[in-house]
């Protein structure tokens, strides 16, 4: 391990020292003649790669030859971070790593920050897929994640007098070291043309655009095990006979590499903005992508296992596919196509097992983030989806006449409403066949389906959409929630009506994260302690194994290693901000921290406003006074808000402003620092969370789905100030009232106190009010923060009244802290 005495290592750091070199002569990326960054990281890096090769080979080989059920994660992101510390680290392997390279003139630490962030993700949703891969590895699970191979990943952020400004993360640029290119593995994907039909009801999608999605495998490694899984992320190319030779030779070099182009550019950008049709059809192309090779990889491996018997009504036994939210939807229609057009089966088969086979994970209640799509744009882009939709949906519907009859006909309609698939969209059968038309009833009812009541006539005005998250509802045997909380709003709120018709599909799977990436790697000070002092280090597998802490909590030496360890972590924060920001932080001061996605739940707004509350309070004391009264604290926070966001970006001006005055105020000194780290992304967090000590999760409750970084503060014992949301309710339950400052309203409340603020019965905290005002003399600059301070009050043209309540926590957020 990375803390034994460097000596232990020498045996393997001699041949790691000589696989380097060989690396550094013979992987050709770099000019050969010197052994300088980033070219070490890269030789460094292939060589640890070839160790995990040979694990992922075994662990693949030992899966096919057992022919276990695996379990596939399909997810649009991984927000992966840095690989070389976790994965050394994962084989144990660091110390001899950090000796090997010490050999060769360099430092493991200077090597690891030359790594560019894998950030094919925006946030939890994506950082919560990669803490499974090494979760699934480490507890030697047989599972894998699918992706897609974004060229470039989540843009890196620029703080400029203007705010957040946006440019384009190159991560692969130099290579990416930890990817195996697999040309054996590639499929076709299609989109547009049309559908035809064939012999004996069968059915052929034909013509349109075909492009070829190929595989890059990343071997992920469990901790001290040799299970090493797959990331397996698509990329795509231009379908070899679509280019266009007598075009290019024709001299229309245009023509010839457009559809070249259209290929390579679905896999461009990780969520592209989706304002335009031409960003909606190209995030859907994404999903379909996905979705498409994905399937075709699991089915050819369910096949190729099964050997010469192939029964399709066993799939379930051997393969579950997870939904990462609702992105990944399009595998339930593609599951049914394949089995269907191309295997030959009939479609309640396939229905049948499409729906023992697929399961989705919940990952948000807002309802904006609730997936729809356009039928217009799914039935042009995929058109024998919308006809697998479209039988789903009539599926749906028989169910839940079914359960609820047609006697009742309001009820009915008001099931229908909430719960089919396609939204304003007649249904399949609206108007009985001629067939049906003959049979008597009692004919009908024998064959058990119902002719459809008059369904509400769909509205001309309104758009016809596709719900996904009713067609992942429907199509699968399990929905999740990401936190007890947001489980049961996922029950009684989001999905209510379904959770009437299915209660057994419904469960909770609280978000966890791996201790190994954010404890055991990120915080070894911290680490050494814990093994120190719970006599073991099982505790990097097991998490429960941290509670037996708690009988050590009141003793002194514990007590004091604890602080000079969050002191060092605090000593690195400092430093690196100074480089990132200019500023330079007192080390002594409290560290409150707020990372996370820039958003208006979220509430980075309420935390600043009570920071200025503070400053002003600060302004308006004599230095006795102010020294008497304040801690010395540094506010950091850290975040992305998405390019088209635009109130978010004005959060972000908003801050970097008051920290702009704020910290050149000589007045105020170490009292008070605001310091907006820019380009958060989890090697930040890495470093930010194990020197924080106040860490903020104030969403307005219940809009925050789970959290995680929530988790990762708790785990590196740093004090939670939070709202009853998503994990808190959890984490504080684990780590006892004491140790969670709550505050703001609950999650019940929040439908009643909207209704007041919106009609003005509910008059915000004066404190509150003195804020708005001391922002609008123009203290912070310039700019007009009209549209921030407006929101907070629904003035006209700044929409919903004070959605978020910012006013009505601020009162209970705020009180000015004490010394001692
Ligand atoms: O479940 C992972 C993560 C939760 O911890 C966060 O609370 C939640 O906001 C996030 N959800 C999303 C929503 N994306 N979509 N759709 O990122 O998921």
């Amino acid at each position: 391990t990375g803390e034994a005495s460097l000596d232990t290592f020498a045996p393997y750091s001699a041949s790691i020292a000589s696989s380097i070199k060989y690396h550094a002569e013979f992987t050709p990326s770099f000019s050969p003649d010197r052994f300088e960054l980033p070219k070490a990281f890269y030789a460094t890096a292939q060589s640890i790669r070839d160790s995990l090769i040979i694990n992922w080979n075994a662990t693949y080989d030992y899966y096919e030859k057992i022919n276990v059920k695996q379990a596939y994660y399909l997810s649009m992101e991984y927000l992966q971070g840095r690989a070389l510390l976790n994965v050394i680290g994962n084989l144990e392997l660091t110390g001899a790593y950090a000796e090997a390279l010490k050999k060769l003139g360099h430092n493991l630490e200077d090597i690891a920050r030359e790594e560019p962030d894998a950030a094919l993700g925006n946030g939890g949703l994506g950082r919560l897929a990669s803490c499974f891969l090494d979760s699934l590895a480490t507890l030697n699970y047989p599972a894998w994640g699918y992706g897609l191979r974004y060229k470039y990943g989540l843009f890196k952020q620029h703080i400029t007098k203007d705010g957040q400004e946006e440019v384009a993360e190159n991560w692969l640029e130099m290579g990416n070291p930890w990817e195996l290119m697999r040309n054996d593995v590639s499929y076709p994907v299609k989109f547009y043309g049309e559908v035809i039909s064939g012999p004996e009801g069968t059915k052929e999608w034909v013509g349109g655009e075909d492009i070829t999605a190929v595989a890059y495998d990343v071997p992920i490694p469990g901790y001290r095990t040799k299970t090493t899984i797959n990331l397996r992320l698509w990329s795509t190319k231009v379908a070899p006979e679509k280019f266009d030779l007598s075009a290019f030779n024709a001299g229309d070099h245009a023509k010839a590499y457009l559809a070249m182009k259209n290929a390579e550019k679905i896999c461009y950008i990780l969520y592209p903005g989706d304002e335009s049709l031409e960003g909606k059809t190209l995030r859907l192309k994404q999903q379909y992508t996905l979705c498409s090779a994905s399937l075709q990889d699991i089915i050819a491996r369910y096949e190729r296992r099964s050997g010469e018997s192939v029964n399709w009504e066993h799939f379930p036994e051997k393969v579950a596919v997870q939904m990462n939210d609702t992105h990944p939807t399009l595998c339930i229609p593609e599951m049914i196509r394949i089995l269907i057009d191309v295997k030959g089966l009939n479609w309640g088969q396939a229905w049948n097992i499409t729906q023992r086979t697929v399961a989705y994970t919940n990952h948000t209640v807002l309802p904006e983030a609730l997936e729809k799509w356009s039928l217009e744009l799914m039935q042009e882009l995929l058109p024998r989806h919308v006809e697998i939709i479209r039988m789903i949906d009539e599926e749906l519907i028989q169910t839940i006449i079914a359960e609820y009859g047609t006697e009742d006909l309001d009820l009915l309609q008001e099931k229908l409403k909430q719960m089919r698939i396609l939204d304003n969209i007649d249904c399949l059968k609206t108007e009985p066949t001629a067939e049906e038309d003959q049979l008597e009833e009692e004919d009908m009812e024998e064959i058990n389906e119902v002719p459809l009541p008059p369904i509400i006539e769909p509205n001309p005005k309104l758009p016809k959409m596709i719900r996904m998250a009713n067609l992942c509802v429907a199509g699968g045997y399990a929905v999740n929630g990401v936190a007890e909380i947001h489980s049961e709003i996922v029950k009684n709120e989001v999905f209510n009506e379904f959770y009437q018709l299915w209660p057994e599909k419904f469960q909770n799977k609280t978000n966890g994260v791996t201790p190994r990436r954010w404890i055991r790697f990120c915080n070894p000070d911290l680490s050494k302690i814990i093994t120190k002092w719970t006599a073991s280090e099982d505790w990097v597998v097991n998490t429960e194994k941290l509670a037996t802490l708690r009988k050590f909590a009141d003793n002194k030496d514990l007590q004091s290693e604890w602080r000079e360890a969050k002191r060092r972590n605090k000593v690195k924060v400092a430093s690196f901000l100074r480089e990132k920001t200019g500023y330079i932080i007192n080390p002594d001061s409290m560290f409150d921290v707020q990372i996370k996605r820039i958003h208006e739940y979220k509430r980075q707004l309420l935390n600043i406003m009570g920071i200025v509350y503070r400053y002003k309070k600060m302004k308006e004391m004599s230095h006795e006074e102010r020294i008497a009264s304040f801690v010395p604290r540094v506010c950091m926070f850290g975040g992305k808000a998405f390019a088209t966001y635009v109130q978010a970006k004005r959060i972000v001006k908003f801050i970097t402003d008051v920290g702009n005055i704020v910290n050149h105020d000589p007045e105020i000194g170490d009292l008070l620092k605001v310091v907006f780290v820019p380009d958060y992304n989890v090697s930040v967090a890495e470093m930010l969370i194990p020197g924080s000590e106040l860490s903020q999760h104030i969403s307005t409750a219940g809009m925050e789905a789970s959290g995680t970084s929530n988790m990762k503060f708790a785990m590196n014992g740093c004090i939670l100030i939070g709202t009853l949301d998503g994990a808190n309710v959890e984490i504080r339950q684990e780590v006892g009232q004491d140790n969670f400052f709550l505050f703001g309203a609950e999650a019940h409340e929040i439908a009643g106190l909207r209704k007041q603020r919106a009609e003005g019965k509910f008059v915000p905290d004066p404190r509150f009010e003195e804020v708005k005002t001391y922002v609008r003399t123009g203290v912070f600059g310039p700019y007009n923060y009209e549209e921030v301070m407006g929101s907070l009050e629904g003035n006209e043209g700044y929409g919903r009244a004070d959605y978020f309540l910012v006013g009505k926590d601020f009162s209970e957020l705020h009180r000015v802290p004490r010394k001692g």
